[in-house]
């Protein structure tokens, strides 16, 4: 099995422009040769042709892009069924949220059940109906559970991409009115900020595990950069305080990594030119992949 890199270039679901630099800065930050220490193999696919923003104009302001976003999730999505196709690992890097979309069409095409932890300081759980922004990388767990726009839920021509009952959300600190009423609604797992606190990031991973990998079809790991503290990675487009820190998002991710479950992989939001230290976000992404990929502090 190799690792295959899928870069995606994609700022188009969200409002703050410099996400179409992350799968650069990622690359950057040395992951290839990191993974390779590791004894990985690894084979980099390039990147996704995505339109340049400049070059577009925006015709819908409560769903931005959606046209452009469906046709970079396509061809996406077949990266991502190719490579599984192949026995191989998808290790998608973004990008913004939107591409989830993509990942989770090609991923769940191949792997019938699969389930889902989405690592994020939001729940990206709103509709064309409860966003307050219009950005589809807000929107995209929603779509894949089933939820809004009929282009984006059937984006693929299958619906649901996951089912809420083994989906989970870890590290949530921001949601919108609306967004989380709808999620209340939902049977998508939700441990907050506040549940992590309370019972420790071991237990909530332990438990996330339990209910995303049942059934034993593995899981797609969505991990956005901004579910870590701000203080840790700076270079994300909607950073929000109050986040994991470094050990936590490391012990969640070596965690899912001995559980043997992860099938997929996508790391987004990443943001070089917000980044408070050159390029340091992209750099902490790196390590984070490497835990999630199996690299253990000790033996
Ligand atoms: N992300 N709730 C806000 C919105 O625009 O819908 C923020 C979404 C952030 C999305 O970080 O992937
Ligand atoms: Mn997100
Ligand atoms: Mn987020
Ligand atoms: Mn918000």
């Amino acid at each position: 099995m190799a690792i295959e890199i899928i870069g995606v270039p994609m700022d188009l679901g969200a409002s703050r422009r410099g996400t179409d630099m992350g799968p650069s800065a990622i690359r950057y930050a040395s992951l290839s040769e990191v993974l390779r220490k590791m004894e990985l193999e690894v084979i980099d696919r390039g990147n996704i042709d995505i339109p340049v923003q400049e070059s577009l104009k925006v015709d819908n302001p409560s769903l931005r892009f959606i046209n452009e976003i469906i046709e970079g999730c396509l061809k996406l999505g077949e990266f991502v069924s190719a490579a599984l196709d192949r026995g191989n690992f998808p290790l998608v890097l973004g990008g913004d949220h939107s591409i989830a979309l993509g990942s989770l069409l090609g991923a769940s095409r191949k792997i019938p059940d699969i389930g889902l932890i989405w690592m994020d300081a939001h729940g990206d759980f709103n509709s064309l109906e409860t966003s307050e922004t219009g950005n589809i990388h807000g929107m995209s767990l929603a779509s894949s559970c089933g939820r809004g726009d009929a282009k984006l839920v059937t984006i693929g021509g299958f619906s649901p991409k996951v089912k809420e009952e083994k989906t989970v959300i870890i590290g949530v600190r921001d949601l919108d009115p609306e967004e989380k009423i709808q999620l209340k609604q939902s049977k998508v797992t939700v441990f907050s900020m506040k549940d992590i606190d309370e019972r420790g990031i071991a237990q909530i991973t332990r438990e996330a595990i339990a209910i995303a990998g049942s059934g034993g079809n593995g899981i797609h790991l969505s991990f956005d950069m901004d579910v870590v503290d701000p203080s840790i990675a700076s270079g994300v487009g909607t950073p929000v305080t109050g986040g994991l820190n470094y050990r936590e998002a490391h012990l969640a991710l070596e965690l899912i990594a001995e559980a043997k479950i992860l099938k997929s992989m996508e790391v987004v939001e990443v943001n070089p030119i917000l980044d408070g230290r050159a390029n340091s976000t992209a750099g902490v992404a790196v390590e984070f992949i490497a835990s999630a990929l199996g690299k253990r502090i000790f033996p």
